[in-house]
C-alpha cells in the first residue's frame, strides 16, 4: 500500500481547441429526380467534387439539381449560450453534435422552402434553441443542401453569448477529416507525449506570475511554444525554431499581465503536439 506515486498520474489536461480556417465542402451533381430530401444526400458515392470554405458559406448559384454537405468542428471563441442561423436555397438541414463525433450529431435548423441569401427569419425551423458550448471543446458540424433549380446557396451564422451575430468564421472552424479527429477523444484524455520530445516540464506550477518552462527533444525538430487562454487565445509564443537533441531549452511565461486562472502551454515538436495546463493564482 502506498500514496499514489506521480509516476502512475497524468496531469488533467484541457483540450485545446483551434479554428484552422476553413470548413469542407463536398458537392455532388446531378441528384436523382427521386432523391428530394437533404437525407438522400449520396453519402456513400463519391462527391463531384471537394474543396475547403474559408467562412461556413457555401458557393452560390453553381449549378441546377445537386447535393452539397458542409462539414467540420467547431471550435467557439468563448464558452456560453448560442443560436444557429439557416439561410439556403433550396432544402437545408444543420446539425450539430454534442461533442467531436458525428455519431452525436442531431438537427438543430432546418427548412424545406428556399430563403434569399441571408435571410434568416422566414421560418421559424430557420434558428436552433440556445445551445451551450464551451471554449476548448471540439464539436462536430454538418450542414446539407439539396439544390432544385434556379437560384442556389447556404449559409450558416451563429449569435454568440456577447449578442454578435454574424457568419460562422473560418477562425471557429476546422475542416472535417475521418479518423485522425476521432482518435484525440472528447477532452478527458490527456495528450501523450510524443517520442520526439523529451522533457516537457513548467515551474512553479500554480505560479505567481511566472513561470518557466524547460522541453528538450529526442531527435532534431521544428518546435514551437506558445501559451492560449482557455478561450484558445494567443497569450504568447514562447519559442518558434530549431532544437536539437541533448539541450535543455527554457522560457519564461510572465503571467503578471493577465488574469488568475488556467492557461494552456501548447509544444510542438515535428508536427506533434503536446499541451501542459498552466494556473495562475496571486
Ligand atoms: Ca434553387
Amino acid at each position: 500500500m502506498q500514496t499514489i506515486p506521480g509516476s502512475s498520474l497524468v496531469p488533467y489536461t484541457p483540450p485545446v481547441c483551434e479554428g484552422t480556417g476553413g470548413i469542407a465542402y463536398e458537392f455532388w451533381a446531378g441528384a436523382s429526380p427521386r432523391a428530394v430530401e437533404v437525407d438522400q444526400l449520396p453519402a456513400g458515392t463519391a462527391p463531384t467534387s471537394t474543396s475547403t470554405l474559408s467562412s461556413f458559406s457555401a458557393p452560390a448559384n453553381v449549378a441546377e439539381n445537386y447535393f452539397a454537405r458542409l462539414r467540420g468542428y467547431l471550435c467557439v471563441p468563448m464558452s456560453g449560450m448560442y443560436r444557429f442561423h439557416l439561410s439556403a436555397d433550396d432544402r437545408a438541414e444543420l446539425q450539430l453534435s454534442t461533442d467531436e463525433s458525428p455519431a452525436n450529431k442531431r438537427r438543430i435548423a432546418y427548412q424545406r422552402l428556399a430563403t434569399a441569401p441571408g435571410e434568416y427569419g422566414a421560418f421559424p425551423t430557420q434558428q436552433s434553441e440556445l445551445i451551450y458550448l464551451e471554449a476548448g471543446r471540439r464539436y462536430y458540424i454538418e450542414a446539407t443542401l439539396r439544390e432544385f433549380e434556379f437560384r442556389d446557396h447556404l449559409t450558416v451564422a451563429w449569435t454568440m453569448p456577447d449578442g454578435t451575430m454574424q457568419t460562422i468564421p473560418g477562425s471557429s472552424l476546422v475542416p472535417y477529416t475521418s479518423g485522425s479527429m476521432a482518435a484525440t477523444g472528447t477532452g478527458v484524455k490527456a495528450v501523450a507525449p510524443e517520442a520526439t520530445l523529451g522533457a516537457f516540464t513548467a515551474s512553479p506550477n500554480p505560479f505567481q506570475d511566472k513561470a518557466k518552462i524547460s522541453f528538450s527533444v529526442a531527435t532534431s525538430e521544428d518546435v514551437r511554444l506558445e501559451v492560449y487562454n482557455l478561450q484558445g487565445k494567443l497569450m504568447q509564443t514562447l519559442y518558434t525554431g530549431k532544437a536539437e537533441p541533448g539541450k535543455a531549452y527554457e522560457y519564461e511565461f510572465d503571467g503578471s499581465k493577465y488574469v488568475n486562472g488556467v492557461y494552456i502551454c501548447r509544444i510542438t515538436v515535428g508536427g506533434k503536439t503536446t499541451v501542459k495546463r498552466l494556473l495562475l493564482a496571486r
